[in-house]
């Protein structure tokens, strides 16, 4: 690490101890381009206009995407930064524009997702005075700071690169969060020469060393387990290989909610489905919770001394929450099951196949669930049919949404994407044009109800302007039907404020003259989605749905243990 720093300071010097004087701005947007961001997502207004000079002038060097909400700008760079796991940067204006992006912020830090916020601010001296100065809040850096790991405010035009390397030693580093800059626009234009020594980075993140007697418990645990079981989250979308191997030698069960989908391909026979595990749960000695919180399993399944939870996660203050695990492995997830692994493949040998017993399980559940909450199953085996394995599916806070947390067939790690447990309502569709833009050749589809659809339809314009060919698919009920549900069932039928008044979404998109249908089936949703995305053009597809059974039966699940 102290090398690859080292390099970072070396290259900001070459460039900036060059003789041309250079202004905050231009700083900035040198100092990003040398860490190698190539894309921008942003909205401009005033204390952002010497930053996008700056950008003017270097516009062979990146990709400048603009939209129509900073929502969508810091949502697009949410979809480009999840599914890449690169970092992945928004610029917006301070006041309501940064607070307008805040709901992004807020999903990205839930979701450990490395998302870069660039807020313009009010100048220098003015900052936190209550003056009334336009766009003005106070601690605005104080209110990123609760919603990033890393914030600051870069007061002079040669701090610039500095924190900018400091804001990508956090990302490269640890539990990948957000991280925020802000720089005031007299800053922006106040001209500097680097020639000046750039002094180190004010601080050097190290990655934790595995714990080499926690390792070894680890094993011994796994050894002897009768019933070991393996949970992936976020944290291990890069380490795939490892956990299919470890699987395959203990024959153990694989399950994911939502962060964790495609770690292990959903054909493999030890992956299994969410209520597979659930029921799995009641018998299980060794759990193995890899990047995952395990929130589901131990806040609602229940726990019990006789079951041992080992824990592998980059981020020490996840070893204290919700209960103790007996075994903590504090690092990322491929570098501790590489040494895992080899230790415990020299103390026990591969177990005998457990396969049939899980591809049962789990063909009975989707039995169930092609009953029981069948259009949405019908919906989702349409996409999956004519989705190609390698595109990316957006979900969102929708019947059809929830059913795929309990049933999404994903084959590979990082393209099912989703809000996490912030539960965004509305991010979905601009999340998508962000996935898009990140993978310009991969096929990107977002489902969302006509609620969360319209927080972000102005973005349709967006995806027309840059030719982005997500195809979204809008499943339209004429309210928020999760809400009205729940005022019909739990509060007697006191349906109040959950009924919408809705557009033509077919004229909607044509208005923007995008390609648009009105699908009536599940077998009409097919054909439309399949030359939707043959063509390679923005569409959306308007479905028109009444109430739909409920999926969550499949997600929250009964406690089985300690009761
Ligand atoms: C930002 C945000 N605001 C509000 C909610 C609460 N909420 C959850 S689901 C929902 C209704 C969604 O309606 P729609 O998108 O039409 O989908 P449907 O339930 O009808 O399938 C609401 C308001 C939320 N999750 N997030």
């Amino acid at each position: 690490l102290a090398k690859t720093a080292q390099w970072r300071i070396k290259t900001c010097q070459e460039i900036f101890m060059s003789d041309n004087e250079l202004n905050g701005a231009e700083a900035l947007a040198e100092a990003l381009l040398q860490q190698g961001l190539d894309t921008l997502y942003a909205l401009p207004g005033a204390q952002l206009d010497p930053f996008f000079s700056a950008l003017y002038d270097r516009q062979d060097r990146f990709r400048l995407f603009t939209s129509r909400h900073e929502q969508g700008a810091a949502y697009m760079a949410y979809g480009a930064a999840r599914s890449t796991g690169k970092p992945n940067a928004f610029a917006v204006v301070p006041g309501p524009g940064w607070l307008n992006a805040s709901a992004a912020m807020a999903t990205a830090f839930g979701a450990n997702t490395p998302v870069i916020s660039l807020s313009g601010q009010i100048p220098l001296d003015l900052i936190n005075q209550g003056l009334g100065e336009m766009h003005e809040i106070e601690d605005q850096v104080g209110m990123a700071a609760r919603l990033s790991k890393y914030a600051h405010l870069i007061q002079t035009p040669q701090e610039a690169p500095l924190a900018v390397s400091d804001a990508f030693n956090h990302l490269s580093h640890g539990r990948p969060r957000p991280v925020y800059l802000e720089m005031p626009p007299d800053v922006m234009l106040q001209k500097s020469r680097f020639d000046t020594v750039l002094p180190a980075p004010s601080e050097v993140l190290t990655h934790p060393v595995v714990d080499t007697a926690q390792l070894q418990q680890a094993v011994d645990l796994l050894v002897k387990a009768k019933n070991p079981m393996i949970f992936v989250g976020g944290g291990a979308q890069h380490s795939g290989a490892q956990v299919k191997m470890l699987a395959e030698h203990l024959q153990a069960p694989v399950s994911a909610f939502r962060s964790g989908r495609g770690v292990v391909d959903y054909r493999d026979p030890l992956s299994i489905l969410w209520s597979n595990a659930h029921e799995l749960w009641k018998t299980a000695d060794v759990v193995l919770a890899v990047g995952t919180r395990l929130d589901f399993p131990r806040r609602m399944w229940g726990e019990s001394a006789d079951l041992k939870i080992i824990r592998i996660d980059i981020d020490p203050a996840e070893m204290q929450r919700i209960s103790e695990p007996a075994v903590k492995l504090v690092g990322d997830s491929a570098a501790v099951l590489d040494a895992l692994i080899p230790a415990l493949q020299s103390d026990c040998a591969p177990r005998t196949s457990r396969a049939d017993e899980f591809q049962q399980m789990k063909a009975a559940v989707e039995a169930d669930m092609r009953q029981k909450v069948a259009p949405q199953m019908e919906f989702l085996q349409a996409i999956r049919d004519v989705l190609p394995e390698d595109g990316f599916f957006v979900d969102e806070m929708t019947q059809v949404g929830y059913t795929s947390w309990a049933w999404f067939p994903t084959y590979k790690p990082r393209r099912y994407i989703t809000s996490g447990f912030q539960s965004t309502l509305g991010y979905g569709y601009p999340t998508s044009l962000g996935v898009q833009a990140a993978n310009p050749d991969a096929a990107v589809v977002s489902v969302s109800g006509d609620g969360g659809f319209m927080f972000g339809a102005s973005e349709l314009a967006t995806a027309m302007k840059y030719d982005l060919p997500v195809v979204a698919i809008v499943f339209k009920d004429n309210k928020f039907g999760n809400v009205q549900r729940i005022q019909r069932e739990r509060y007697n039928g006191r349906v109040i404020g959950s009924d919408l008044y809705n557009p033509d979404f077919v004229k909607l998109a044509n208005s923007f003259d995008m390609h648009s249908v009105r699908c009536e089936s599940p077998i009409e949703l097919r054909g439309a989605l399949d030359s939707a995305l043959q063509a390679r053009k923005p569409a959306l597809i308007e479905v028109p749905v009444g109430d739909l059974p409920s999926a969550w039966p499949y997600i929250v699940r009964p406690k089985v243990r300690g009761v």
